[in-house]
């Protein structure tokens, strides 16, 4: 008989694993193939409602790289830490990526797309050591519409990376599928131009269109993103809403 390969999700997103485990990974022949899942130190594992368990791994401590050493692969579903080149040199890691590489890479891609009028979707691909770059192995466009806020797109997206993974985890988990380097570098946004965007500059002259743009890439339910400062020195929140007929 032999051994039922071992197969660890990396994941900060108790959403995206849920419908990994219940959508995806039903997919596959468990026989075949174990499913471990873990997250970073700053999740919280309660949050997680899988029946495989959950426990912490820190990338950062060399103890903890070790323990991962032991699984034939590591699928990255929205990890928030990066992985160190000694376990990218040792085990085979893919990442799964809210947005279409490599026009948008890194932080909250739904949002930069929205701003700058890029296109936008879903990649799978093998991890390299620089953010969402190395080969890709999936990857589809998501339509972006003149009424999607921050949130409705993004719901769009996760919906395509959870079709992406469903046509091709069982290529990935043995190792037979066709990668090809991104055609180019890219652009990469980190959360600090994320963080700059929503501080809203009440002087600047732009059009209605660019104005209601920012807004709603930066409108995704609850949160508090887009603010300006009031007279009182106080951070006032702004989001909008788009209904059509
Ligand atoms: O897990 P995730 O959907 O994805 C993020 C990055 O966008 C992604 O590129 C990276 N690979 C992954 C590890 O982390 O992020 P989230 O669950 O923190 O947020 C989901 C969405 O919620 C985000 O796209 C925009 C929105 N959001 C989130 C926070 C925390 C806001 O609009 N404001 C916020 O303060």
């Amino acid at each position: 008989m032999t051994l039922a390969k071992k197969i660890l999700v990396i994941s900060d997103n108790p959403n995206l694993v849920y419908r990994f485990v219940n959508e995806v990974w039903t997919l596959v022949d468990n026989l075949k193939y174990n499913l471990a899942v873990m997250c970073s130190p700053f999740s919280k594992i309660e949050t997680f409602k899988v029946s495989t368990g959950v426990s912490h791994i820190d990338l950062r401590n060399a103890s903890d790289i070790e323990k991962i050493l032991e699984y034939e692969l590591v699928i990255s579903i929205h990890c928030k830490q990066l992985f160190p080149d000694c376990l990218l040199n040792k085990v085979r890691c893919i990442n799964v990526h809210p947005g279409y590489n490599p026009i948008n890479r890194g932080w909250y891609p739904q949002v930069f797309s929205i701003i700058n009028n890029l296109e936008i979707g879903a990649t799978i691909h093998e991890i390299d050591e620089k953010l969402d770059h190395g080969k890709i192995i999936k990857r589809q466009k998501v339509e972006k519409l003149s009424y999607d806020t921050s949130l409705s797109l993004y719901n769009r997206i996760i919906n395509t990376e959870i079709e992406l993974l469903k046509t091709c985890i069982n290529e990935i988990l043995e190792n037979r599928y066709d990668s090809f380097i991104p055609e180019c570098e890219g652009v990469l946004y980190l959360k600090k131009d994320f963080n700059e965007l929503c501080k809203l500059d009440m002087n600047m002259e732009i059009t209605m269109g660019k104005a209601i743009d920012i807004l709603r890439a930066l409108s995704h339910g609850n949160y508090k993103n887009a603010y300006f400062i009031n007279e009182f020195g106080k951070k006032i929140f702004v989001s909008i809403n788009l209904n059509h007929e």
